[in-house]
């Protein structure tokens, strides 16, 4: 790492203002509650002719009209299955575009507990795959998916020159779910490709020399990126989750080339505690079964994906947007399965976190902002071989009533507590070298 002169551009792309998403999204959620409200009803009248259809049919004593009946009852029954199964992705809608991680996460709620997940503003999702293998139709498909027409395929829209430029892009699906579209990766030098991974699986590390990869490029005006110009990124700014997204058929998928690069980022990303997601594109092409068997044992010989994590779609493209169920309950699906894997990288992350910061405390390193003003003192107690513990402990429990628990907390009222707290002056000098460390 460090000194290439390879450039990364990352950028968040927000085609949209922000007042306008939000009308878009508030639509799209009305309409689909409208049409969860219109099932209910069609679904309760199928209900009542299905009764009135029972009754006939125990009255009637004519051969063919029992027929008639017959059939009308299998009818019924496919359009409640179709109705039903329309149901249930309007529920699905509902809830990704209802998604928040801290409120209603996909995994159990009690799976972050006595973990804080109060600075994550979401998650991002990163794709990766060949150029052509589908990837920014896959952003597109998602996003018709989860907002209707409201705001049809702004993905499909990109300028098309960038690619080769900008490596990794951001496109903020949601308020708290963001796709990380990856750009000509494979085309790259593998040093390019190494410094991407770095970056997406938070290889590098705080303090690092990673300035540069940030380019402030597309920062002009606008008050600045909060993606670009960032020193070091934080887990909010990680991808969560991984897609691989390979073209049904790929003749690329063959080449050993192609199989290594595949493989050496599953390698990279195993380690980092992410499982990926396989996603084939071009579904409409396979004409049967066995295409589709064959079309799964390449991707799966180039990828090393399981048939568990591996789902086939058709993008919604230029040529073909005609609305489909079929397309958009995979789409959500993925989507859906993607957040759950990358709610599960965050809470083991975050339990490393803790089990970190628990280890430096116990150790008497590096101090941080969860810790308690016992254990603060009882670690400057050791450092500093301070004898009176009396007189410490009458410091915490004047700090505590104070309503002073953290050292978070006494760093902030830090200017108005020191007149007050009795301890020697250069005891208090310790105090405040050690506060600042925080
Ligand atoms: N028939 C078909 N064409 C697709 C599908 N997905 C993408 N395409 C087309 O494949 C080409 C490359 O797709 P694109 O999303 O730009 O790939 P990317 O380079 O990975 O972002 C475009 O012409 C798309 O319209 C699919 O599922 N079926
Ligand atoms: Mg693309």
């Amino acid at each position: 790492m460090g000194n290439g002169d390879s450039k990364i551009n990352y950028e968040t792309v927000d085609r949209t203002d922000p007042d306008a998403a939000r009308q878009g999204r508030e639509q799209a959620e009305e309409e689909n509650q409208e049409r969860m409200r219109r099932l209910q009803i069609e679904m309760q009248r199928d209900r009542e002719q299905a009764i009135l259809e029972a009754q006939e049919r125990a009255r009637c004593e004519d051969e063919e009209q029992r027929n008639r009946l017959e059939r009308q009852r299998l009818e019924r029954e496919e359009r409640e299955r179709q109705r039903k199964e329309e149901e249930s992705f309007c529920q699905l809608k509902d809830a990704l575009m209802n998604y928040n991680l801290q409120e209603s996460p996909r995994i159990k709620k009690e799976s972050f507990r006595d973990l804080d997940i109060g600075d994550m503003d979401g998650v991002r999702i990163a794709l990766i795959g060949p150029t052509g293998s589908g990837k920014t139709s896959f952003i597109g498909t998602i996003q018709r998916s989860l907002s209707g027409d409201s705001h049809r395929q702004t993905a499909f829209e990109q300028g098309e020159g960038k690619e080769g430029t900008i490596i990794l892009e951001d496109y903020n699906l949601h308020p708290q779910i963001s796709l990380l579209d990856t750009r000509g990766f494979f085309d790259s030098d593998e040093k390019l490709m190494d410094e991407c991974l770095n970056i997406m699986s938070g290889r590098i590390r705080p303090g690092e020399e990673i300035e540069r990869g940030y380019d402030g490029s597309k920062d002009k005006g606008k008050g600045g990126n909060p993606q670009t110009g960032r020193k070091a990124p934080h887990l909010s700014k990680y991808a969560h989750a991984v897609i691989f997204v390979v073209k049904a058929n790929d003749p690329r998928l063959k080449d050993g080339k192609y199989k290594n690069a595949l493989q050496k980022m599953r390698e990279h990303f195993r380690e980092d505690g992410y499982a990926p997601v396989t996603v084939i594109t071009y579904l409409d092409k396979l004409r049967n079964e066995e295409d589709k068997n064959n079309a799964f044992d390449m991707a799966s010989w180039a990828i090393g994906s399981s048939s568990e994590r591996t789902f086939f779609i058709s993008n919604y493209t230029h040529t073909s947007s005609d609305t489909s169920l079929t397309v958009e309950r995979t789409a959500l699906d993925i989507l859906d399965f993607a957040l759950l894997s990358a709610e599960r990288f965050i809470r083991i992350k975050k339990q490393r976190e803790k089990n970190q910061r628990e280890r430096e405390i116990a150790a008497g390193g590096a101090s941080s902002e969860a810790e308690t003003v016992e254990q603060f003192f009882a670690r400057l107690r050791k450092k500093y071989n301070w004898t009176d513990q009396g007189k410490m402990k009458e410091v915490v429990s004047e700090l505590r009533k104070n309503e002073i628990n953290t050292v978070k907390v006494l760093k902030e009222l830090w200017e108005e507590v020191k007149g007050e707290i009795p301890l020697s002056i250069g005891m208090k000098k310790c105090l405040e070298v050690e506060i600042q460390k925080v």
